[in-house]
């Protein structure tokens, strides 16, 4: 990891109410790219546009799909640039979880043989089919497996963008979880670590899904609600008793970090308007560059 790139992707076009696409700029006002320059070389490409939620009206079963899919195809290009001659760690701070697939898309360009770890409260399989609400951050394994076939999910270099045996998912509630969803996991024989498998002992588990993953390139998706909101109410939609605490969402990131092969990392859910006073805020950026710098120590070493 000798340089990291960051990428800010600020909208909430594909969730349910706007807030989200201030978490870039507010992440930068808590001093995230000055702390990370503390741990080494860092490339700021900036913010995109921002592109907040709009309501789209009474029964939409696939809301502001044009919005999400030109942000979308906007973050492919230009993941695919930033990596096409050079060795970096990519760093793209949502931003709704539909920016993932941008990102997927942009990797795939020079890492076939990408792995996704998923930490994430959720596993979102929703389908525009099976969905009563219609938001396309509910559906973003949907689309990153093609088990829908729309522009979304033809948004990379192949279709599907990803195979069920390229993902592992790492912290999802099972309360969140339809069973329709749960039995597609096990027919298919994903990877998956629902929090309540943990037994008290996160990184421990994070030790055993990481081992899926070995030897190749992983791109790590880090949506905010996999901490407990009773913890830190930090993400857009809130996972109450069972989350992570933060830190040990962070002692997990850690283990993902250090233990594969990590091309990048995606931040996704931060609402900054659950943190009126940045506390926060000041404390995720302060352990999100607490672990990066372990991993770029390491890497150095
Ligand atoms: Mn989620």
């Amino acid at each position: 990891m000798s340089t990291i790139t960051v990428i800010g992707i600020p909208t909430s076009a594909g969730t349910h109410n706007a807030g989200i696409e201030r978490a870039p700029e507010q992440l930068r006002a808590a001093g995230l790219i000055d702390k990370l320059r503390g741990a080494g070389a860092v490339l700021d490409t900036g913010d995109l546009p921002r592109t907040p939620y709009r309501p789209m009206g009474i029964g939409v079963p696939y809301r502001d799909g044009d919005r999400v899919i030109d942000v979308d195809r906007t973050v492919a290009a230009r993941v695919a640039d930033m990596i096409a001659t050079t060795d970096t760690f990519l760093l793209a701070v949502g931003g709704d979880c539909t920016v993932t697939l941008g990102v997927v898309a942009g990797l795939l360009t020079r890492f076939p043989d990408l792995g996704l770890l998923y930490f994430d409260g959720d596993v979102d399989l929703s389908t525009p089919d099976d969905t009563e609400n219609g938001i396309l951050d509910t559906m973003v394994s949907t689309h990153l497996l093609g088990l829908a076939d729309t522009p979304l999910s033809r948004l990379g270099p192949r279709f599907p963008l990803l195979d069920s045996r390229d993902i592992v998912y790492f912290g999802y509630h099972p309360l969140e979880l339809a069973p329709t969803h749960d039995q597609w996991l096990q027919a298919q024989s994903v990877g998956r670590f629902p929090v309540t498998s943990f037994q008290g002992r996160p990184v421990e588990a994070a030790r055993r899904a990481v081992a899926a993953l070995n030897d190749r390139p992983v791109l790590i998706h880090f949506d905010a609600d996999v901490i407990d909101s009773g913890d830190a109410p930090l993400s857009n939609f809130p996972h109450f008793n069972g989350g992570l605490t933060m830190g040990e969402a962070f002692a997990c990131l850690s283990v993902f970090l250090t233990t594969t092969r990590p091309v990048g990392l995606v931040l996704t859910e931060i609402n900054p308007d659950h943190d009126p006073d940045g506390k926060l805020l000041d404390t995720y950026v302060e352990q999100l560059v607490q672990t990066l710098r372990s991993v770029q120590s390491r890497n150095d070493a």
